[in-house]
């Protein structure tokens, strides 16, 4: 009974809304009042609610305006949302084997790249995927592209948005962990990955008594090659830090283009120890009232890191030295307060905006005032790595107090800002010029990101903002002690800021995200041809096309040639021998959007997905005698039940 009270409202306020967005008026709905207003009275709606529910409802088969990529935090995946529906349109495998994807679960191709991404001897399962980054062309988003790093094992994954599945990931062989990756340059001539915690850099091992002369922080830019959709490693450079424990980066555009700003913390270089009676981390990496903001001419750095004797190679990677980088004046440091946390750059390139966990200010950086400082060599004094150090008061613009615990800034297309308000946790919106704050809201609860349509473009779009929350506390229904991290969607193009719409993230911790113009975006509705091989972005070498269908035995390898369309495999029959390796070549040579078959065996872990046209490869040892239904773990047609066969391993005794 309870249920189903709870359920009239429900489906009643749908209809209103449906109407109300169709502009009829009023309509019967079923069961109970059909008018919106007593709808409204009824589930105890303001006029602020039903709007919000107006401007977000979408009606079936209408598309969003916006799509937005945020990371899928220690899901170790990327999420996919709708603007301003919130729907979840898609969870893209990246770092971390997805079934329904098929990702990591027995074809070939997953594990080649799975076995790339591996470090330190390790199959790694998971990720803590922070910040994605759409490739750009010309300071904008090109919707060719996402990159996306791994916090937890220095790695970045390259994500091709016509099909939408991650293609690369690079692991970075001289860091312990990435925060300040990805973030692109304006033309994606490349991908800014820097480490977060220092490991020493020239020497495997060193203990943390010798933290200041062996640990060392890190930057790779790694070149990116839009002709075939990859990071080249081999065309990729590195450049040497001061131990200090790198955050974010951003890249400048405009005025600022070719060069990278990138903000830490631990300038203290504390190295913990709470057990041993020194102060924690926390409080001996946040003692100093400044850190550093680092500021990188990558343009000059790449021509730098290209002539002889410039660079230093360890593990295969190309570092410019911090004394050649100082040498070169390439590399600058400018005071930040305090622990912060967010470098982001204007859509005009003239100002980097930086705010400090324990500071209730956001620092503005003035880009000129930085070159003027740059090119007199008006330094205030070096650090301990002999690196400049700007004046920090002749090179801001100012200050303005936001709230307690500023974290993250974003831009809308009339010259104002949002930043984060983790403390108070709220959002508040400033503007530029003149410098002042124009209006906050109340999120709930801790927010971290915030992400604005086409926000880190020269050319934001406004509109949306979404704030992206830790905690929940009472937000939706307790789903036991551990509750989903959410999203806030707000409306920004009035000048106060109206709360639409709250979506619960039930699969890791969401850091950043990044919103696209929707209709940038042009994936394959299938595969360009029957036999297609995604990882490739080519033509299968193992295609099966329909006829050429076939099982071979050579000694104890057997190879199956398949295919799938609906609603059967064939050949449906696999026969083999314990102990014999079979290799299936399965090709799906259906046309028609959206006909997926899954190709899923019992008990051997092995799972895939095969959209139109696509071809994958498994390779396992029949270990197991018995017999093993296969089938198709897609419901793809009428008869997708019967789309299966058996795998027969006949025991050798
Ligand atoms: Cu969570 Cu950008 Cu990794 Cu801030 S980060 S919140
Ligand atoms: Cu093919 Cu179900």
């Amino acid at each position: 009974m309870r249920s189903k009270r709870y359920l009239w409202p429900f489906a009643l306020a749908t209809a209103a809304v449906a109407v109300a967005v169709a502009g009829l008026g009023s309509c019967a709905g079923p069961g109970g009042s059909a008018d919106i207003g007593s709808v409204a009275r009824e589930r105890g709606l303001t006029d602020a609610d039903v709007l919000a529910a107006v401007k977000t409802y979408q009606p079936t088969g209408r598309f969003d305006e916006y799509i937005m990529f945020s990371s899928g935090g220690h899901s170790g995946q990327v999420l996919v949302i709708g603007i301003p529906s919130m729907r979840l349109l898609k969870v893209i495998a990246a770092f971390t084997p997805e079934p329904w994807q098929g990702f990591g679960y027995g074809a070939e191709e997953h594990k080649e790249l799975l076995a790339s991404a591996r470090m330190a001897g390790h199959d790694l399962a998971w990720g803590d995927t922070h910040h994605p980054a759409l490739s750009e062309t010309d300071g904008d988003y090109d919707g060719g592209f996402l990159f996306i790093n791994d916090k937890a094992n220095p790695r970045i994954g390259v994500i091709d948005l016509r099909d939408f599945e991650t293609k690369q990931i690079v692991t970075n062989p001289n860091m312990g962990t990435n925060h300040g990756g990805a973030f692109v340059t304006p033309n994606t001539e490349y991908v800014i990955e820097a480490a977060q915690y220092s490991i020493p850099l020239w020497t495997d091992y060193a203990d943390t008594d010798r933290y200041e002369q062996d640990y060392r922080g890190l930057v790779t830019l790694w070149k990116f090659d839009r002709a075939s959709g990859r990071l080249d490693e081999s065309a990729s450079f590195s450049m040497e830090l001061p131990p200090y424990w790198h955050d974010l980066s951003d890249a400048g555009k405009g005025p600022s283009a070719g060069w990278a700003f990138l903000n830490s913390f631990n300038a203290e270089m504390a190295t913990g120890g709470v057990e041993d009676g020194n102060p924690p981390f926390e409080s001996g990496a946040s003692a100093n009232d400044m850190d550093y903001m680092h500021i990188i001419n990558w343009e000059r750095a790449a021509e730098i890191a290209a002539q002889r004797g410039k660079t230093r190679t360890r593990n295969g990677q190309r570092i410019i030295p911090m004394s050649v980088a100082v040498e070169e004046g390439i590399l600058f440091l400018v005071p930040e307060p305090k622990s912060p946390h967010g470098a982001d750059v204007t859509p005009d390139g003239r100002f980097i905006v930086v705010s400090g966990k324990l500071d209730p200010h956001v620092t503005i950086y003035s880009w000129e005032k930085i070159q003027q400082a740059i090119n007199n060599r008006d330094f205030a004094e070096t650090d301990p790595y002999g690196i400049p150090i700007l004046d920090f008061a002749s090179v801001i613009d100012g200050q303005l107090e936001v709230g307690l615990g500023p974290l993250h800034t974003q831009f809308d297309n009339a010259g104002c800002a949002y930043t984060s308000i983790f403390l108070e946790t709220k959002v508040t919106k400033w503007c530029l010029e003149p410098l002042a704050v124009a209006d906050d809201i109340g999120v709930h609860y801790n927010v971290g990101h915030l992400a604005t349509a086409e926000g880190d473009t020269k050319s934001p779009d406004g509109k949306y903002l979404v704030a992206m929350n830790k905690w929940s506390l009472d937000r939706f229904n307790p789903v036991g002690p551990l509750l989903p991290q959410n999203f806030q969607l707000i409306d920004i193009s009035g000048d106060e800021m109206q709360l639409l719409y709250d979506m619960p993230i039930g699969v890791g911790e969401p850091h950043y995200a990044q919103i696209i113009k929707a209709d940038k975006l042009e994936p394959f509705k299938v595969y360009p041809q029957v036999g297609y091989a995604p990882h490739t972005m080519a033509a299968s070498p193992n295609a099966v096309l329909g006829g050429q269908e076939s099982v071979q035995r050579r000694g104890n390898q057997v190879t199956v040639n398949m295919t799938a369309i609906r609603s059967h495999f064939t050949p449906e029959y696999i026969r083999v021998r314990e102990g014999d390796r079979v290799r299936i070549n399965i090709t799906s040579i259906e046309q028609a959007h959206d006909a997926t078959h899954g190709f899923g065996i019992a008990k051997y872990n092995i799972n895939l997905s095969l959209e139109p046209g696509e071809s994958q490869t498994v390779e396992f040892v029949a270990d197991t005698p018995g017999v093993f239904p296969f089938y198709c773990t897609e419901f793809c047609s009428a008869l997708h039940l019967e789309m299966m066969g058996y795998l027969l391993v006949e025991p050798r005794s």
